[in-house]
């Protein structure tokens, strides 16, 4: 077996891709991952390539991260061909190949943007997943909603423990051009505070201290917006639990210093 079939986490990201693809979240090459691995990947590196972001905080590290173009129902099959890590450089201004796929997602600097705030806020959390999740992005057309607060407040009390798993509740990036820096570094901005960031009419990211566990705070997030899209289809304007059911809620399982309406 070779060290790349060998690396921490690359069962977590082929498995991970494949669930994507189960879920019809990422159609297409839709969506990608990366994950900062913990002890440097021991290769030589390949050329030096600019970064358009200062990423200190992972001056040194390798990453993993998805190959452009690819589709999340092959990666399984193919990881070495689809996932492709990478080292950042001393500086944190550059990036250079270190094995598997040689041409990563165009939202690397992106991706890099975020790992970075993620290093510095919640070093624990190595692993960012972007999909397109429809009852999510559906979210982003309904007047009634509109911000992250809103949705937060108007979702995540419609089923009792989704709260208890995101009692932060989630960020919101207004319009920006799908793979570009600008999103990352609105997305950046908000991962000190949120599990999970919704990017307007495009989808949304989660972290985790892997991709299953980003994974899990998808399906929490995804669950409660299919419950809000079904009672609406029932022509049922929803509620969900009252204010004080949810401090209850949060105060028994020790949650509600983290809570955020
Ligand atoms: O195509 O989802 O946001 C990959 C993407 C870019
Ligand atoms: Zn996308």
């Amino acid at each position: 077996m070779s060290l790349f079939d060998q690396m921490p986490g690359l069962a977590d990201f082929a498995t991970t891709a494949h669930w994507l693809s189960l879920r019809g979240w990422s159609e297409g090459a839709g969506g990608n991952m990366s994950v900062r691995l913990e002890h440097p990947f021991d290769a030589r590196p390949g050329e030096e390539i600019d970064l358009p972001v200062h990423v200190p905080h992972l001056a040194g590290m390798s990453i993993m991260f998805t190959g452009s173009g690819t589709r999340a129902r092959e990666t399984a099959l193919h990881p070495a061909r689809d996932i492709g890590v990478y080292q950042i450089g001393a500086d944190g201004k550059s990036y250079a190949w270190l094995a598997g796929n040689q041409k990563p997602t165009i939202e690397l600097p992106a991706h890099c943007a975020i790992h970075n705030a993620l290093a510095k806020h919640r070093p624990e959390d190595r692993a960012i997943m972007h999909t397109h999740p429809a009852n999510l992005i559906a979210l982003c057309h309904d007047p009634k909603l509109g911000d992250g607060a809103k949705i937060s407040d108007t979702i995540l009390r419609l089923q009792s423990e989704a709260l208890l798993h995101l009692p932060e509740g989630i960020g919101y990036v207004p319009h920006q051009f799908p793979g570009s820096l600008d999103l990352g570094l609105a997305s950046a901005k908000l991962v000190d505070r949120h599990r999970l960031v919704l990017w307007h009419m495009h989808g949304c990211l989660a972290t985790g201290k892997d991709l299953a566990t980003a994974f899990d705070y998808m399906e929490y997030f995804e669950k409660c917006a299919g419950i809000y899209w079904a009672l609406r289809a029932a022509g049922i304007n929803p509620v969900g639990m009252s204010d004080e059911d949810i401090k209850k809620t949060l105060i028994h399982f020790g949650q509600l210093d983290r809570y955020r309406p």
